[in-house]
Formats: structure tokens, C-alpha cells, sequence
């Protein structure tokens, strides 16, 4: 009985190689926090954002059948589409969400450049050519349905609908 205790005790405390392995892992940790400060910062604000992004992933792309067109690839369950046929690019997330948007140009087929805005939330990306890629973080301060679009391709729009938590 008293030796079963003795070794509860034992059991509380970290051994020398827990607290080794604790220490290196929280110096990591601060110095790619430091590093990544820069890209914490959202496009729609002044101060960085400690907390996991949501990702969003957007392509766009073109076939001969649809033309120009964004698609949403988050859910990786493929293409959404419409009951009229059309796709569906609508991104979803929640009123104070940090969103992580990732945009990929993947229009082997033209070849041409593609951007993607959100005028509410400041989100601008540059003009992407073939397979190139851009993430941008915003915070989705505000409820409601925004358009999403490319100034490029008039064509090229969709919606970002950010629910009230
Ligand atoms: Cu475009």
C-alpha cells in the first residue's frame, strides 16, 4: 500500500527529458511565431491575429464548357454545382473567423491572368498568371452576402457569405 503511493507521487512530476523536450518545442514555437508575425497581420486591419485561420481554397480556371470561373475547393468534395448546372463557388465562414484565402491560378487551358476581390474586406490580390498562387488573411468582421470577383472576367463572380456566429 505505502510502496503504491510512493510511486503515484513519482508519477506527478515531469521527468528531465519531458522538460527538455517541453523547452525546445516552446522555442520553436516563439521563434516561428516572430517570423510569421508579418503575415499574421489581416488586410482589413493594424494588429495581428493570434488564432488558427480557417483556409479557404480557390482556383480559377477555365474550361470550354463553363468559360472563365472560380471554384471553391475547401470542402474537397470537388465540384458544387448549382441545379442550373452552374458552379458553385460560394465560400462560407463565421462573423470573427480569421480566413486564410488561398487563390491558385489553374487555367492551363488560356493561359491568361486571374485576380480575385472582395471590396468589403479589403481583400486584393495581385494579377496571377498560370499556377501562380497568393494567400491572403482577413478577418470577417461583418455578417451579410459579398460579392467575390475577378476584374479581369467580368464572368468570374461568386459569393462570400459570412454567417453571425
Ligand atoms: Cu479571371
Amino acid at each position: 500500500m505505502r510502496k503504491h503511493q510512493k510511486n503515484n507521487n513519482k508519477n506527478k512530476f515531469f521527468t528531465r527529458g519531458t522538460i527538455i523536450g517541453i523547452a525546445v518545442i516552446a522555442a520553436a514555437a516563439s521563434v516561428g511565431g516572430y517570423f510569421s508575425l508579418g503575415t499574421m497581420i489581416p488586410v482589413n486591419g493594424t494588429t495581428p491575429v493570434f488564432a488558427p485561420p480557417t483556409n479557404i481554397y480557390i482556383l480559377a480556371t477555365h474550361d470550354s464548357q463553363n468559360g472563365y470561373y472560380f471554384e471553391e475547393q475547401s470542402t474537397r468534395q470537388g465540384k458544387k454545382t448549382l441545379a442550373s448546372g452552374a458552379i458553385d463557388a460560394s465560400i462560407h465562414v463565421i462573423k470573427g473567423q480569421l480566413v486564410a484565402l488561398h487563390i491558385i491560378n489553374e487555367d492551363k487551358e488560356t493561359g491568361t491572368q486571374h485576380d480575385l476581390n472582395i471590396d468589403e474586406f479589403n481583400v486584393h490580390t495581385k494579377k496571377l498568371n498560370y499556377f501562380q498562387a497568393q494567400t491572403i488573411n482577413f478577418i470577417a468582421d461583418k455578417a451579410g452576402t459579398f460579392k467575390y470577383y475577378s476584374t479581369l472576367h467580368p464572368e468570374m463572380k461568386s459569393s462570400l457569405i459570412v454567417d453571425s456566429g
